[in-house]
């Protein structure tokens, strides 16, 4: 309202109301000209908050805190600003009044007063207008405490109150929290955590560090410094630099350390903690299964976390199955309540079997599901032994026997892994878990629904940010432990991870072992030959020590189809026995030291997976289709083969590839690989290296599934996209999702650049509207990442291309000399919470600062 009253002019209001007794013209304009003034001032003033708080935005993002200064003013600013709406909503009364009763002294007096206000309330603006150019907005500060998602936390509540009362005592520095596995230990702690980051506490810094049971002191190391510290500088430490890395910092600091999952005692000085005493107020609060580690650990108090009260169990089940079906029927409340009652009052097992049965709509579910938990009627002495038969159950209800193997398989992984969702369904493909036929486009549903089944389940966890999911520990151990009591004891998945695993355990029944994982040990060589006439999976990965596979091992395991040998980079041979493994299907062998491939591989003709990324493998591969004619996913990025005349032709006759990644180092194979759709279409990732060009055309329909590009070691001074040429070819039956208009690289995620010669800008870069991870680095011409011009003039052609970088999660930028500007409107750019930049001084100061921060 008071905005369209401030389309009539003032001048015609006045001259209306006329001959006030203090009818001084003077007065009246001069109230007229500031009330315009204020106006136009307080639309400055606006206009400046809204620039700072954007600058504060940024700021904010890189992970700096605002400064007290820049928060009073906005306070200030917003109190000014209240009194001038205000001001604009009386203005209507008192130029009502003039114009009515312009003769009557009262009302010239109240408008008088109004004046007074105008003048006042311009005077502030102007001042605090003149005050808005901070210099500095915001602060590096590293956050005191980070807050932790938390699902429920019925009857935690009692608790979380105690532990809390307990941490603020002076007498208690160190606190223990032990509890059976399930109990809501973590959550608890995750409570402790967040009350921290809401009564904002004295305390400088509250870390969190994940433990677990195979105790490894470089990874406590790594999640504490990644907390302290804002750089990366220290991750080439060793053990005992990181240590004094973190005693310098912590022993200038009043900390709380949280510590997940403790197994054993664990050793703070070796870690660099210092030990927290009365004087400096710091705090350690750890959670065990295990009272003897709450003794070890010499806590100054310990606190058992306890199973619920029935009353509280009730309630978490109830909430958790949720009201609609409980209340459908007075017998499913009668067997609900039996059934809450078998969980003996353990949150992890209310939550899994509350899951299982929110499905279950008829009596006759509940009936059953009530029958089968009480049938295994034998007591058991521990009652952990009870939880997972009660969880079995959950187990027992998933809907087919795939599903259940699938879920079975997960427990090959080490505790607390982070399993890429994509590489999982990769394994139970090969397995025979889930249908093998892929989608024209490579793709595999099917596996991403049976995910997002056991995650609804609760049976795995989805982890935060990323596409990954990992166990609760105990599912994991439930895994382990049905896998044992199937077929007369006799176990079927083996799992021996973790430091302490140096050889090939001797206990291992190799005859029955259907799935064997021997993922992030300290094995340092195989020696044995085992008889695995069952064995289909050996996952071997993660053994940095590993270096030596001897001749015999492979000869007797004719059913292996999934061999993960990636990520030992000490490995740098393969036996030639290999070629035994005449069933195997899937081979990873990226990140190993391996250089030549063992001539047995061409005897793996069952092979559909082969992934040699990041391997020093140069040789050419002649007779690759002929010799492994089912391949369906060949990786061979970043490693040193590259596409030439010779594999181009291979890979044109490997019938069923789906999935490719190459390298590719000359123009004209390039463009043959774009002219053949069907390899073109197989292309996951894409690595030019080595190229001298005048220029590049990269097509994004012909690559239209293209995730990941690397340009490394080239000289090309234009890359041309290609968006058109194709375009109004017929859809294939496959492309269900209707096409946009918007031409682009719509599944470009990863873009490393390095050593580029010959541009000044990556424009083109504006085709992929959803890249997420942007590397560049190493190249002396580079300006601008994305030229002004170019892209206003790109945006214009194809509206929907949107914000540039709109989905950018991570962005590092080193060794660019020329570099002068990101992008033109960067400063709208979300997400740039990962951005590093390192030796690109002619980066405008505000953005190299912050790098120049993380240098310290
Ligand atoms: C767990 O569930 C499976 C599947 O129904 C069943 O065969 C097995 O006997 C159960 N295990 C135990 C120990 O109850
Ligand atoms: C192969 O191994 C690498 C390294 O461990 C891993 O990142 C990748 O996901 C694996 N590929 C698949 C499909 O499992
Ligand atoms: C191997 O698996 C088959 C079929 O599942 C089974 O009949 C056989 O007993 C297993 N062999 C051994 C030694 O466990
Ligand atoms: C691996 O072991 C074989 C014999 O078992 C030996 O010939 C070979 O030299 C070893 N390689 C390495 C790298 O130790
Ligand atoms: C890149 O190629 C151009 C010619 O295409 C050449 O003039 C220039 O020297 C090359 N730059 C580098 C760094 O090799
Ligand atoms: C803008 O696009 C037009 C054609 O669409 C082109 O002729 C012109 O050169 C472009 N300008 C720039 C600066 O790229
Ligand atoms: C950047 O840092 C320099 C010196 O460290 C300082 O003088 C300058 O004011 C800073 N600029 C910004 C925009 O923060
Ligand atoms: C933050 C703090 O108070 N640190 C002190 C902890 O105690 C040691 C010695 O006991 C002092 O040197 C630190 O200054």
């Amino acid at each position: 309202m008071a905005d369209l009253f401030l389309l009539i002019p003032w001048s015609k209001i006045f001259t209306a109301a006329c001959g006030c007794f203090l009818s001084d013209r003077n007065y009246i304009h001069l109230m007229e000209a500031n009330l315009d003034a204020l106006q136009k001032t307080m639309e400055e003033l606006k206009n400046g908050r809204d620039d700072l708080l954007a600058r504060v935005s940024i700021e904010e993002d890189k992970g700096l805190q605002r400064l007290a200064q820049v928060n009073g003013w906005l306070s200030r600013v917003q109190i000014v600003e209240s009194e001038f709406k205000d001001l604009l909503e009386a203005m209507s009364i008192e130029t009502g009044r003039l114009c009515l009763f312009g003769y009557c002294s009262e009302d010239c007096i109240s408008s008088y007063n109004y004046g007074e206000k105008v003048m006042k309330n311009l005077e502030e603006v102007k001042e605090l207008l003149s005050k808005k150019d901070f210099e500095v907005v915001a602060q590096k500060i590293i956050p005191k405490a980070e807050k932790k998602h938390i699902q429920t936390t019925v009857g935690l509540d009692t608790m979380v109150e105690m532990a809390w009362e307990s941490l603020m005592n002076d007498e208690i520095r160190t606190l223990g929290l032990y509890g059976m596995g399930g109990v809501g230990k973590t959550t608890l702690l995750a409570c402790i955590n967040n009350k921290f980051v809401e009564l904002d506490s004295e305390f400088d810094v509250v870390i969190w560090v994940v433990v677990s049971k195979d105790l490894q002191y470089e990874s406590i190391q790594d999640q504490i410094l990644g907390r302290l510290r804002l750089d990366n500088e220290w991750k080439q430490g060793t053990e005992k630099e990181k240590a004094s890395y973190i005693a310098n910092i912590l022993k200038r600091k009043k900390f709380v350390l949280l510590l997940d999952d403790l197994w054993s005692e664990v050793d703070l000085n070796r870690i660099g903690v210092p030990p927290p005493t009365r004087e400096n107020g710091s705090k350690i609060v750890f959670t065990t299964r295990s009272k003897e580690v709450c003794k070890h650990m010499k806590a100054d108090k310990q606190i058992q976390v306890d199973c619920l009260s029935p009353g509280e169990a009730w309630e978490l089940f109830r909430i958790t199955v949720g009201d609609t079906i409980l209340s459908s029927h007075q017998d499913i409340l009668a067997f609900a309540r039996i059934i809450a009652a078998k969980c003996h009052g353990l949150p992890l097992a209310l939550n899994v079997i509350g899951k299982a049965m929110a499905c279950k709509e008829t009596i006759q579910e509940w009936r059953y599901a009530v029958t089968v938990l009480n049938s295994r009627g034998q007591e058991f002495p521990g009652m952990e032994e009870r939880i997972l038969r009660v969880l079995n159950f959950s187990y027992d209800s998933l809907k087919n026997g795939e599903i259940k193997l699938c879920f079975l398989y997960c427990s090959l992984f080490p505790e607390d892994f982070e399993i890429q969702k994509e590489e999982l369904i990769e394994y139970w493909i090969c397995e025979g878990f889930i249908n093998p036929n892929r989608y024209e486009d490579g793709g595999t549903n099917q596996g991403y629904d049976i995910i997002g089944l056991l995650v609804r389940a609760h049976l795995l966890i989805e982890c935060e940010l990323t596409d990954n999911v990992k166990m609760h520990d105990v599912i994991r151990e439930m895994a382990l432990w049905i896998n044992s009591d199937f077929g007369n004891q006799q176990e079927t998945i083996c799992v021996k991870s973790g430091a302490h695993v140096r050889l090939i355990p001797s206990d291992i029944n190799w005859e029955t072992v259907r799935q064997m994982s021997f993922f992030g040990t300290r094995i340092e060589k195989i020696s044995c030959s085992p008889l695995c006439p069952n064995l289909s999976t050996l996952l071997l990965q993660d053994n940095f020590e590993f270096v030596n596979i001897s001749v015999g091992f492979f000869l007797f395991m004719p059913k292996l189809v999934v061999l993960d040998l990636s990520t030992n980079r000490r490995l740098i041979e393969l036996p030639e026995e290999i070629s035994n493994l005449g069933s195997l299907q899937y081979l990873n062998l990226s990140y190993t030291g391996i250089k030549s491939l063992p001539v047995g591989l061409k005897k793996l003709r069952k092979l559909i997976y082969l992934n040699l990324e990041f391997t020093g493998v140069r040789e050419s591969v002649v007779g690759l289709a002929a010799t492994l004619p089912n391949l369906q996913v060949l990786k061979l990025m970043y490693s040193f083969l590259c596409v030439d005349d010779i594999l181009m032709e291979e890979l044109q006759h490997l019938e069923h590839l789906k999935i490719l990644t190459a390298n590719v180092k000359d123009v004209t194979i390039l463009g043959r690989i774009q002219g053949d759709d069907r390899l073109a279409s197989s292309i996951r990732g894409l690595c030019l290296t080595d190229m001298s060009a005048p220029y590049v055309i990269l097509s994004t329909i012909a690559l239209g599934g293209l995730q990941q590009l690397g340009i490394m070691r080239c000289n090309i001074s234009e890359i041309r996209i290609d968006w058109e040429s194709k375009e109004r070819r017929e859809l294939s039956p496959m492309e269900i999702l209707p096409s946009t208009s918007s031409p682009g690289f719509k599944q470009l995620s990863v873009v490393y650049i390095t050593k580029l010669e010959g541009q000044r800008d990556l424009s083109w870069l504006l085709y992929a509207q959803n890249l997420k991870t942007l590397h560049v680095g190493s190249s002396s011409q580079i300006e601008e990442i994305i030229n002004k011009k170019k892209g206003v003039n790109m945006t214009r052609k194809h509206r929907d291309i949107g914000v540039p970088f709109g989905n950018l999660k991570s962005l590092l930028l080193n060794k660019l000399p020329e570099l002068t500007e990101i992008c033109w409107n960067y400063r709208r750019l979300p997400n740039r919470r990962n951005l590093y930049v390192e030796d690109c001084p002619k980066l405008p100061e505000d953005i190299a600062n912050f790098s120049r921060h993380k240098d310290e």
